[in-house]
């Protein structure tokens, strides 16, 4: 494996512009015309969720699911292009609306656990292992409306149920700490790695860290980061950028806060992420106010923000930043990372 990154996002993050106060403003594209776009802007993979690949997956025979995934591959190879990974969508549909892996309905749950390993079964005929499970609505509006310890261990028991039904499925959690829900489960890489080891085969959960999501919950993206690779489980990003706290930005990476971004960049660079042949994911939206013609820029943009940065992660002179840390000198430490960033 090189030192070169590889690049994915999601159909969602071309999108029409809708928000909770307006409708969409931009023309909706299809998912077949979205897929050429892909390596004209840079990338090499697409994040799926499970309805991306196969709409109304819910009313589909287990063949039929199969057969429009494998029809999927094949526009994706015609492209040149790989899935990197499936995430099952539980928080659009009705039965979700409770949660699913937390509803108080045991009726509620079974579904959620079905589409799971639907999702699974998508993934499996897309050509990847990597499930990203994003816990959407699993958590509550009051603390009244659920037993959170009962909650926690319906988790546990959907992740042994998705772990059972493939032995080879690797399942990353994408904490964030609220929104749809006023608190959700698992708002942080922690939550998400314990819950991991409360699992029949913890080896096989790990995480997504987005960035937004982390300073969401207050947090440092990159030492979120620096947690999961530690454990050797940090088995995508979904990096963006976030302006404090508020809703769910999705802003171009390192739009907000370069230095923030640097940092991220730089933990990877520490980790050898490249190396390991996963995916750089971007989660990242368009502003509303973005005419219909350019509203794909923040995507090529963000990698090559993030690809600025990998060369001025590299070329951030190793003596000095030795000798400022032997020296216990972070003042001057810090400045030189600025004149650095700055150019000087
Ligand atoms: C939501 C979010 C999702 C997941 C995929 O905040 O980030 O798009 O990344 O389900
Ligand atoms: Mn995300």
């Amino acid at each position: 494996m090189s030192d070169t990154y590889r690049f994915s996002f999601g159909p969602w993050n071309i999108h029409e512009g809708a928000d909770p106060f307006g409708p969409t403003v931009r023309p909706a594209i299809a998912f077949a015309k979205k897929l050429p776009m892909y390596k004209k802007l840079g990338f090499d993979a697409v994040q799926f969720h499970d309805d991306d690949a196969v709409p109304n997956v819910d009313d589909k025979s287990a063949a039929e699911v199969a057969k429009e995934a494998a029809q999927v591959k094949a526009m994706l190879a015609g492209e040149g292009l790989v899935g990197e990974f499936v995430a099952p969508r539980l928080w659009e549909d009705p039965k979700g609306i409770d949660g699913g892996f937390t509803a108080n309905d045991p009726a509620g749950r079974r579904w959620a656990i079905d589409r799971a390993r639907r999702a699974i079964d998508i993934a499996n005929s897309l050509g990847t292992k990597l499930i990203v499970l994003w816990l959407a609505r699993e958590g509550t509006y009051i603390r009244e409306a659920k037993n959170a310890i009962d909650a926690h261990r319906h988790l546990v028991e959907a992740l042994n149920a998705m772990l059972e039904h493939d032995a080879a499925v690797e399942i990353a959690i994408e904490p964030k700490p609220n929104e749809p829900m006023d608190h959700a489960y698992i708002p942080t890489i922690g939550h998400a790695l314990a819950i991991a080891h409360q699992t029949v085969e913890p080896d096989r959960v790990g995480g997504l860290i987005e960035s937004a999501h982390a300073l969401l919950a207050g947090l440092d993206p990159s030492d979120e980061m620096a947690f999961a690779l530690a454990a050797g489980k940090l088995w995508s990003v979904h990096l963006n950028d976030q302006n404090g706290l508020k809703f769910d930005e999705d802003k171009t990476f390192g739009g907000a806060n370069l230095r923030s971004a640097y940092n991220q960049v730089r933990v990877l660079e520490l980790a050898g992420y490249a190396r390991t042949g996963r995916f750089v994911g971007l989660d990242v939206k368009a502003m509303r106010s973005q005419k219909a013609e350019a509203a794909h820029l923040h995507l090529s943009n963000s990698r090559t923000i993030f690809l600025k940065l990998v060369d001025k992660v590299r070329s951030f002179p190793k003596d000095v930043e030795s000798r400022y840390i032997a020296e216990r000198n972070y003042e001057a430490l810090e400045l030189a990372v600025i004149e650095h960033l700055l150019g000087d």
